[in-house]
């Protein structure tokens, strides 16, 4: 009778992710869920500027909806002067721009919190960077003209949540809403947004955390309060103050998470080479939200010291910038390669990421073990 209870025969399990990988084209992506998809980026896989669709993480709180483009449309109500739907093509009838965005779930590195958090388990490749086309978010309101007693436009989409999860609802400060970057995107490199990307249309909010870029965008509700949405009023906050790991924190002393903070990812060498004696090349990506990346440090002595790493390639207001440094390895050893951001405003990575109860913005230092051989 050995294994007869067994749900699953041995491998079946991967199978089944591997199908729920392949069916969005994303087979080379690690599977944290199947149903929600949620698939993350092998860090060696990040290694380009721009991160091909393929390769780029996806995060949803639902199952992926059923989209027909050709009668898509985006209604626009609330504290507005007349209330519209807007087509595809009316959307892109205005005027088109091309933002650079490097898009980063809040719950990137929730698995290395300790006490450990409730959540996707996500490791370090929640995060890409893509060119995103699309129309002005402002372009679009005004249209149904805002009054001024708009103060948060409230963001609905397509998915529809399983048994009693809300329906993923999200607010973006008028601010912000208003500015220039901030788009309704119908294009990621260059091809219709893929379906899990949110296939036609998607709010892409750049320099700020990943939820707030609402995919399958079809209403937008202009609020003269703020949205009473669970994923506004209780998720996707932060507390105002320090607590100490494993704490529960009264909501009154929380805050809505807004802008990404300072970052850095070694992307190469890949964390457990070895390589032989000689020259080693670090390289990876390092990004700071609304701000600029200022600079990054390389350590090869734990911490003891650290050496400026070149900023190299392109650089765009919301997107991360590559960052390179060189080291010569001359005997056998294992090293530790940290890496460490500074923003354009002083802020620092730190050496150990601010314990909270969601396990958001885990961005300590990067660190990557590697063993080099004789030569
Ligand atoms: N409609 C909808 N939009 C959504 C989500 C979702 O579940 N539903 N997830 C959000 C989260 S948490 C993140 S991090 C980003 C992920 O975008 P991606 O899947 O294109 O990488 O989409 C956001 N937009
Ligand atoms: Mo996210």
């Amino acid at each position: 009778m050995a294994g007869a209870a067994l749900k699953f025969a041995p491998g079946e399990l991967f199978a089944q992710a591997q199908t729920a990988a392949q069916r969005y084209g994303k087979d080379k992506l690690i599977v944290r869920s199947m149903r929600p998809p949620d698939f993350e980026t092998p860090v060696a896989l990040l290694d380009s500027f721009i991160t091909p669709n393929e390769l780029f993480y996806v995060r949803s709180h639902m199952p992926v909806p059923q989209v027909d483009p050709s009668t898509w449309s985006l209604k626009i109500g609330g504290e507005v002067n007349s209330p519209i739907a807007l087509s595809l093509d009316e959307i892109k009838k205005l005027p088109a721009v091309t933002i650079t965005a490097t898009l980063e779930c809040a719950g990137n590195g929730r698995a290395f919190f300790e006490p450990a958090l409730a959540g996707i388990q996500w490791e370090k490749g929640a995060v890409g960077t893509a060119r995103f086309t699309g129309a002005r978010l402002s372009e679009v309101l005004k249209k149904a003209g805002v009054k001024t007693t708009g103060l948060n436009v409230e963001m609905h989409a397509a998915d529809r949540p399983p048994g009693t999860m809300p329906a993923f609802v999200r607010q973006v400060p008028m601010a912000k809403a208003m500015h220039p970057d901030t788009i309704v995107a119908w294009d990621m490199n260059g091809q219709p947004i893929p379906l899990p990307h949110g296939l036609p249309l998607r709010a892409i909010v750049p320099g700020w955390e990943g939820a707030y870029s609402v995919k399958w965008l079809n209403a937008l509700n202009v609020l003269a309060k703020d949205s009473d949405s669970f994923w506004v009023a209780t998720g996707y906050r932060y507390p105002n103050r320090r607590v100490a790991p494993g704490a529960a924190v009264d909501a009154k002393d929380m805050a809505p998470l807004t802008g990404l903070v300072v970052k850095s990812l070694i992307t190469t060498p890949a964390a457990g080479a070895s390589l032989p004696a000689g020259k080693i090349a670090v390289g990876g990506f390092a990004w700071a939200g609304e701000n600029d990346i200022a600079k990054v440090d390389v350590s090869i002595d734990n911490g003891q010291t650290w050496q400026a790493a070149r900023l190299t390639g392109e650089q765009a207001r919301f997107a991360w910038r590559r960052f390179e440094y060189e080291f010569a390895a001359t005997k056998p050893q294992s090293y530790l390669i940290l890496s460490r951001a500074t923003d354009n405003k002083g802020n620092m990575q730190p050496a150990v990421s601010q314990w909270n109860p969601s396990g958001y913005l885990w961005n300590q230092y990067d660190s990557v073990r590697i063993e080099v051989k004789g030569a």
